[in-house]
């Protein structure tokens, strides 16, 4: 698993440098095709998910993460796979899950097992995080052309838009599951999507991963330009199906990965800029992840020029240690994975010794008293050792974990602490035996003089 070679970086790179990265922001699986959906205050993230070791994209699921500050991501699982549609056989590539009217619906590419066509399935679900069924029973579309992005106008109007290596778009009807007309081509000219040489076929940079959104009544499409590697790279038009004029670069190539793909939403009145690349160890152009920049948009409404960093966005606010954690919710770790708990989301597995998680801006204020972990061990436990600012930082307190009889018998411990107050980066340094220690669900502060 990618856990093992997060290890490794640590002990190639020294901890502090690693433990102060927040890029890429999942470190559990690999991860690529990021598609960000905000509601209800959270920022809910779609991904893919790169096989480890992958030599093609032989990907069978995709991903769910959230997050309320941009750098503490909660893994949600996989809540769609290809097992989701009956009619696919292969290719879990990149979709977008869009919101209407109480519903989630998530579009994705798949390979159609009756036609070997690739296609564009819809499933829907009345949560964000699933479970997610299929929509239809069949494509949505199929043209053998790949990566759905819909965008919802003002007016209600809804459009999917897909394509490599042409682009496509329809309009959706309200129910988000059929279409009115037929598929039409946007022209790629290259005054609408910039000058390509040297490839007649493809006169113009749109590759793939068309990304598109309006803002201050102007529609952006931002895309992958110009494989291999690819470049990001964006157009704008007056109207949703153009006409488009190309208008720069956004991402040059950078990063490890021949592919890339953008996407932007805005989230607490700052604007935020997703893509993937090869950045952790064993990473590469089919072993990719996912990560995140802040950006401010020009003031003619143009985007800047944006550069891949290991620091990503800074914590929106801080985490509350005073209510319920997850224990899948991380800004960084070392050596750990996850997996679907019995009691239902995820809970943290092969915790092995020396195994830690950070959870960045932890806001302790007077104090905290003491701390609960509901766990579970078939093997001996060992120690969660809370500890500030780095792994090996003042230790606040230590609780120490039973066997429980079961990976997933669980019991919740509990331990005094002393000296964690204001707000701090908390680690989770986990001590004991050999082999896997423990599994943890969630974890808890409680503050002083409650
Ligand atoms: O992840 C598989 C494919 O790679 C996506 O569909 C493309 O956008 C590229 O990122």
């Amino acid at each position: 698993m990618v856990a093992w070679v997060v290890t490794l970086l640590c002990a190639m790179t020294l901890l502090p440098t690693a433990a102060n990265a927040d890029n890429p922001i999942i470190q559990t699986i690999y991860t690529a095709d990021p598609a960000p959906l905000v509601h209800d205050g959270r920022v809910y993230l779609y991904t893919g998910h790169d096989e480890d070791g992958s030599t093609y994209y032989t990907m069978k699921e995709w991903r769910v993460w959230s997050s309320t500050d941009m750098v503490n991501w909660t893994d949600h699982g996989s809540p769609l796979s290809l097992s989701t549609f009956s009619w696919a056989s292969a290719d879990a590539w990149a979709g977008q899950t869009v919101y209407r009217n109480g519903k989630f619906y998530w579009y994705v590419p798949v390979k159609n097992r009756t036609s070997g066509a690739m296609a564009i399935g819809v499933a829907v679900s009345t949560s964000p995080t699933g479970p997610f069924k299929d929509a239809l029973g069949h494509p949505l579309v199929e043209n053998w052309e790949i990566d759905p992005t819909v965008f919802i106008d003002d007016d209600g109007q809804a459009y999917l838009y897909w394509g490599n290596p042409r682009l496509w778009y329809v309009k959706l009807n309200a129910d988000m599951i059929s279409y009115s007309g037929s598929p039409a081509q946007i022209p790629l000219t290259t005054q609408g999507y910039g000058t390509r040489t040297g490839n007649t076929s493809r006169p113009t940079l749109f590759e793939e991963a068309p990304w598109v959104f309006k803002r201050n009544g102007l529609y952006y499409n931002v895309f992958a330009a110009e494989c291999c590697s690819e470049f990001i790279a964006y157009s704008t038009a007056p109207s949703p199906t153009g006409p488009w004029t190309y208008r720069g670069t956004i991402m040059p190539r950078q990063g490890a990965s021949f592919t890339n793909h953008p996407s932007i939403i805005d989230y607490k009145g700052v604007s935020y800029f997703f893509y993937h690349n090869g950045a952790l160890p064993g990473g590469g152009g089919f072993t990719r992840s996912v990560a995140v920049e802040k950006f401010n948009y020009n003031t003619n409404g143009t985007i800047p020029t944006i550069n891949m960093t290991t620091t990503g966005a800074p914590q929106v606010g801080t985490l509350d240690p005073y209510v319920r954690q997850e224990a899948e919710t991380i800004a960084w770790e070392s050596g750990v994975e996850s997996e679907a708990s019995s009691e239902g989301g995820m809970n943290i597995r092969q915790i092995e010794n020396g195994d830690w998680v950070k959870v960045k801006g932890v806001a302790f204020g007077a104090g905290a008293a003491s701390f609960n972990a509901r766990v579970a061990s078939a093997a001996n436990g060992g120690n969660i050792e809370l500890h500030l600012d780095s792994v090996n930082g003042t230790r606040v307190g230590t609780c120490g974990v039973p066997s429980t009889g079961g990976w997933q018998t669980w019991t919740t411990v509990s331990c005094p602490v002393n000296g964690a107050t204001g707000t701090h980066d908390l680690y989770f340094k986990y001590t004991g035996g050999s082999g896997a220690l423990f599994n943890l669900n969630w974890w808890q502060f409680q503050a002083a003089g409650n």
